[in-house]
């Protein structure tokens, strides 16, 4: 039986745009756009994943939403599954603390400016799909 990770990608809409962030590690992914989040640890809730990676990453107070549906594969053992996510009332804005070096709030018809990581695109694209913003 081969193990599977679930990593979450979270889907933090404010204002009528989508945040992309950009990776400065690892060396294969640096430069590249994703939807930030990370690995979900043992027992812990997918959504309560989202809200963990959202404030160690970029230092806010935020919510999962609800879930995006489908999944996506990444490198093997890994896919992805989306949330949308908003920011708390008094939440800081985000910042790059860990993984990224650049921060992108981007309206849905800006959404392909930046180079999204090969996997994102189409998570990225059902996403916006669901919210409703094409
Ligand atoms: N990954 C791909 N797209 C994303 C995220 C959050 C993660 N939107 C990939 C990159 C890594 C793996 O999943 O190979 C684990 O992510 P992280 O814990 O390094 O953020
Ligand atoms: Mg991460």
């Amino acid at each position: 039986m081969s193990e599977r990770i679930v990593v979450v990608g979270a889907a933090l809409w404010h204002g009528g745009r989508l945040l992309a962030a950009r990776r400065s590690a690892p060396a294969e992914l640096a430069g590249r756009w994703e939807l930030p989040g990370g690995k979900v640890e043992p027992d812990e809730a997918p959504d309560a994943a989202v809200v963990r990676e959202l404030r160690e990453e970029l230092g806010v107070d935020a919510e999962a939403t609800g879930r995006v549906p489908g999944e996506w594969p990444l490198r093997t053992p890994y896919v992805m599954q989306v949330w949308t996510a908003r920011l708390r009332p008094g939440s800081a804005p985000p910042r790059p603390l860990q993984d990224h070096d650049e921060l992108c709030w981007l309206t849905p018809g800006r959404i392909w400016d930046v180079d999204w990581l090969d996997h994102d695109v189409p998570a990225v694209r059902d996403t916006l799909a669901h919210l409703g913003a094409h």
